[in-house]
């Protein structure tokens, strides 16, 4: 891996951490309203996956989708006007924090629906693999949605065809406020790989390169027409389920265990311990995420709700 892919991936993860902050400030103050699933925490696993792709690959998301959006390259005002409900926001205030959708860079939506990516996702290989086109699709969602219907049923077809597809587990350990170990008998959401004959890994989701060298290695798989593997990713979010929900189910010690694996801050070290990176260049990239992310806030407040009269727009069924 080289220098330059390790800054990228860094300032990668600075971005959405920078981002979901300020979407955490702004709902409290009011200046958004509506339910934001914030990435916190989590922000390895989109960069170190997204990072193994293609700008023409495809990802699916999920209600969590922020981070996946931004490090598939979704440029920041956009994104922030979508959260506005503006008229300038990717989806014109259509989608908002749930389903923001970016066709042009491979993003076929994020999904409130848990579980409703998967086979969205697994129909793009499809299309792919029928077509004989070289992208791939990485399919994000949470160890909650690996209990749904369309989880299983998308790797089982997915896996019969050999469709040129990852399927990225973001195991936090809760779906909303149940703990999962309580709803499911199996510890490792990989391990469920092994009923469709497919490769099931199992990744550090708080250090970006081993979800990178992971999701690579899927995806060449892949894009050699080898067919699908499932990574699961351990991890963590660091907010309630949403913002403004009250943290009473889950033990403060295991939130703050899992704050002192702060992904963004433990790859910081690493930059500086190995001589990838030092301080100055660090604050620099800060210098430079803080900019966008303020210039992003004033697009956002700046533009204008969408008029009335277009309501009836972009809409097809
Ligand atoms: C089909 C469906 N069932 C239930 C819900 C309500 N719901 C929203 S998020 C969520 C938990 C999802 O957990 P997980 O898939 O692990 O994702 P995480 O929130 O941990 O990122 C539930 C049950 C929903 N939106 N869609």
């Amino acid at each position: 891996m080289d220098n330059k892919l390790r800054l990228e991936m860094y300032k990668g993860m600075l971005r959405i951490r920078r981002f979901e902050e300020k979407v955490s400030e702004l709902f409290a103050a009011g200046e958004m309203a509506g339910f934001y699933h914030l990435y916190i925490g989590q922000e390895a696993v989109a960069v170190g996956a997204c990072s193994a792709l293609n700008r023409d690959d495809y990802i699916t998301s999920t209600h969590r989708g922020h981070g996946h959006v931004l490090a598939k390259g979704a440029d920041m005002d956009k994104m922030m006007a979508e959260m506005y409900a503006k008229s300038t926001g990717y989806c014109k205030a259509r989608g908002g924090s749930m389903h923001i959708a970016v066709p042009q860079l491979g993003i076929l939506g994020a999904n409130g629906i848990v579980g409703g990516g998967i086979p969205i996702a697994t129909g793009a290989a499809m299309s792919a693999w029928l077509q004989d086109k070289k992208n791939t699709a990485v399919c994000f969602f949470g160890e909650g949605a690996s209990n749904e219907g369309t989880f299983h049923e998308s790797l089982n077809i997915a896996s019969a065809f050999n469709l040129p597809i990852v399927y990225v587990c973001e195991n936090n350990l809760y779906g909303v406020g149940t703990r999962q170990a309580n709803v499911r008998k199996v510890k490792d959401i990989a391990g469920r790989a092994a009923a469709y004959g497919i490769p099931g890994l199992v990744a550090d989701g708080n250090d970006v390169e081993d979800v990178y060298k992971a999701v690579s290695e899927a995806v060449d798989r892949a894009r050699k027409g080898e067919g699908p593997a499932l990574v699961e990713c351990k991890t963590y979010r660091w907010h309630t389920h949403f913002e403004g929900e009250p943290d009473t189910y889950r033990p403060k010690e295991e939130v703050r265990d899992w704050i002192a694996k702060d992904p963004v801050k433990k790859y910081a070290e690493k930059l500086l311990g190995s001589g990838a990176a030092d301080r100055g260049k660090l604050d620099e990239i800060e210098r430079v995420v803080l900019e966008e992310l303020n210039t992003a806030v004033e697009f956002a407040r700046n533009s204008p709700v969408p008029a009335v009269e277009t309501a009836l727009e972009e809409v097809y069924a």
